[in-house]
C-alpha cells in the first residue's frame, strides 16, 4: 500500500492541491514531477533533498517515496560541519525535483518495511544521527492522527513550519498527500499568513503560537479553523488560554519524537485541556517508569510507529530500548487517572528544544570547542517566553567575541543552533571526578 494515496488518484485530481510558499500545484501535476525523480533516483542506496520551502521539496520527497528510496531531508541553513556529516553519514546524493519535467512512474511499490526516510536527529552529545523509519510507520502514524483529528480530503491544511522534520514535512506535507486535504504552506510560519490562508486546519509549534496570541487581530482570523494543533514542545499554559479567547478553540497537544513519530494525542472530539498532550493514539502502549511512591517518570512506549534503528548506529538502538523492548523516550511524565498524558520534563539538560528544534548541547559545545581560542564550553537551555528555551553557551575564552563565537557555530552547525548568547566565565563548575555541573551554572536552569 503506497503512502502517498493521494497521488494514486483515490481522490481525484485538484488543482490546488498543494501551494508553497505561493506557488499551486495539482496532484497531477505533483505526480508527474514525482515520477521524473523517481525514475531518476530507482535502485539509488539513498537520496538528498535540499528541503528547501518549496514544491520541489514536496515533489522531491514524494518521488523517492514512490521509487522505494530512502530519502534525506537537508536542512538549507546547515553549517558546512552538518551538512558534511549528514551526506557522508547518509552515503545520500543530492536530487532535485523540476517541474518542467515529468514522467509517468510504474515501478513496483516498496516493502512497507524497507527504509523510507532517514531524518537527522540530536542526541545529548555528539554528531546528529539519521532515524530510518519505514513506510510503515509514517503510513500508520497518519491514520492515527487523522482518525484522532477527524482530518480529511474536506480540510485544508495550513502551516509554514520546515521540511525537514517531522512535524512539518511527514504531517504537514506527507500527511496531506495522504488524507487528501489540501496543502497551504505558509513559506514561513507568521500570524499574518497564518491569517490570511484561510485553513480549516493548522499546524505550528509552540513559539508560533505564541507569536499567534500576540497578534490578536490576526489570531480571531483563525475563528474559522476547525482545529488547531500544537505539537514538538510544552504549550504554556498562558498560550493555550490565549488561542481559547481569541479563536474560541481551544488547541489539541499531541507529542512525539522523530524516532517514535506522534503516539500521544488530543482528540478533536475532546475533551482539551492546557498541559495535557491527550491520549495514546491506536496502536501504541504507554508506561511510566517511576521509581516506588513516585507517580512521575520516564515515558516509555511501544508503537507500530517506531523508527527502525539509529543508521549504521546498532548500540544507539538497542540503549534507546529497556531490556523489555520498550522505547525511553528521554521525557519525563505524569499519566491521570483518566488516562491523559502530561509531559512534566526532560530527563537530560543536554537535550535542549528552541522554537521546536531540538538540539543536543554536546554537539554545539564540539562546535564551539573547535574555535582556537575557546578552552572550555558549556551550552544549557534557558527558560524563554517566546522559544520555550533559548541556548546560552558559557565559555572560559579570551580574545574572542560572543558575537564571533555565535557566527563561528551558524558556519558550522544549523542557523537555529547559534547560541542566542554567549557568557564568559573564569571557570566552569565541576564535580570531583572533573565533570561540568550544569545546575550550577548561573541562570543554568533544569
Ligand atoms: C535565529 N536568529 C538568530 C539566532 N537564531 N540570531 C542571532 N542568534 C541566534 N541564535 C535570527 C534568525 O535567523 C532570524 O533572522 C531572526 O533571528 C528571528 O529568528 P527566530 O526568533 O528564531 O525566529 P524565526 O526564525 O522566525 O524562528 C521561529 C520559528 C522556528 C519559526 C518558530 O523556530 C521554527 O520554524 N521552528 C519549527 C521547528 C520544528 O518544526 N520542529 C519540529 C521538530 P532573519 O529574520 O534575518 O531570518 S519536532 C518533531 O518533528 C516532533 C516529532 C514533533 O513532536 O513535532
Ligand atoms: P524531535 O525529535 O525533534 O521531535 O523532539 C522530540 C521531543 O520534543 C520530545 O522528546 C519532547 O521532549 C518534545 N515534545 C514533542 N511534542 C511535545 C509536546 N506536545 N509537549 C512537550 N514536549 C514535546
Amino acid at each position: 500500500m503506497p503512502v502517498l494515496t493521494a497521488l494514486e488518484g483515490v481522490y481525484g485530481d485538484r488543482v490546488d492541491a498543494v501551494t508553497v510558499a505561493g506557488r499551486t500545484a495539482s496532484y497531477e501535476e505533483l505526480l508527474g514531477a514525482a515520477g521524473a525523480v523517481a525514475a531518476d533516483v530507482a535502485g539509488a542506496p539513498a537520496v538528498a533533498v535540499e528541503a528547501t520551502a518549496s514544491l520541489e521539496t514536496v515533489a522531491a520527497v514524494a518521488g523517492c517515496l514512490l521509487a522505494g528510496v530512502p530519502v534525506v531531508p537537508v536542512p538549507p541553513d546547515a553549517g558546512v560541519a552538518e551538512r558534511e556529516h549528514i551526506l557522508r553519514d547518509s552515503g545520500a546524493t543530492p536530487v532535485t525535483a523540476d517541474f518542467a519535467r515529468r514522467a509517468a512512474w510504474s515501478g513496483p511499490a516498496p516493502a512497507a518495511d524497507a527504509p523510507a526516510m532517514v531524518l537527522y536527529t540530536s542526541g545529548t552529545t555528539g554528531a546528529p544521527k539519521g532515524v530510518v523509519l519505514d513506510g510503515a510507520a509514517i503510513a500508520a502514524g497518519l491514520d492515527a492522527l487523522a482518525e484522532a483529528w477527524q482530518w480529511s480530503a474536506e480540510d485544508t491544511l495550513v502551516h509554514g513550519l520546515p521540511l525537514f522534520h517531522v512535524h512539518g514535512l511527514i504531517l504537514g506535507a506527507l500527511g496531506a498527500l495522504r488524507t487528501g486535504s489540501r496543502l497551504v504552506h505558509t513559506g514561513r510560519p507568521t500570524p499574518a499568513a497564518y491569517a490570511e490562508a484561510g485553513g480549516s486546519l493548522y499546524f505550528g509549534v509552540p513559539t508560533v503560537w505564541s507569536r499567534v496570541v500576540g497578534d490578536p487581530e490576526r489570531a480571531r482570523a483563525l475563528r474559522s479553523a476547525r482545529l488547531l494543533v500544537s505539537g514538538s514542545a510544552p504549550l504554556p499554559e498562558r498560550v493555550f488560554r490565549g488561542l481559547e479567547e481569541l479563536t474560541g478553540r481551544r488547541p489539541v497537544e499531541r507529542y512525539g519524537m522523530t524516532e517514535t513519530l506522534i503516539t500521544v494525542s488530543g482528540r478533536a472530539d475532546g475533551p482539551l485541556r492546557p498541559g495535557a498532550v491527550g491520549t495514546p493514539l491506536p496502536g501504541v502502549r504507554t508506561r511510566i517508569a517511576a521509581g516506588p511512591g513516585e507517580e512521575i517518570g520516564e515515558l516509555q512506549l511501544t508503537a507500530p510507529t517506531l523508527f527502525s534503528g539509529y543508521l549504521g548506529r546498532p548500540e544507539a538502538t538497542a540503549a534507546s530500548y529497556t531490556e523489555d523492548g520498550w522505547f525511553r523516550t528521554g521525557d519525563i511524565a505524569a499519566i491521570d487517572a483518566d488516562g491523559t498524558h502530561r509531559i512534566v520534563g526532560r530527563a537530560s539538560v543536554d537535550m535542549i528544544k528552541s522554537g521546536g528544534y531540538r538540539m543536543g548541547a554536546g554537539e554545539i559545545e564540539n562546535a564551539l570547542l573547535d574555535h582556537p581560542r575557546v578552552r572550555e564550553a558549556a551550552v544549557v537551555g534557558v527558560a524563554d517566553a517566546d522559544l520555550g528555551q533559548r541556548v546560552v553557551a558559557f565559555v572560559v575564552a579570551s580574545g574572542v567575541t560572543g558575537a564571533e563565537l555565535t557566527d563561528f557555530v551558524a558556519t558550522r552547525l544549523s542557523v537555529h543552533k547559534r547560541p542566542r548568547e554567549v557568557r564568559f566565565v573564569a571557570a566552569l563548575p565541576r564535580n570531583a571526578m572533573g565533570k561540568i555541573q550544569k545546575r550550577l551554572l548561573p541562570a543554568g536552569e533544569g
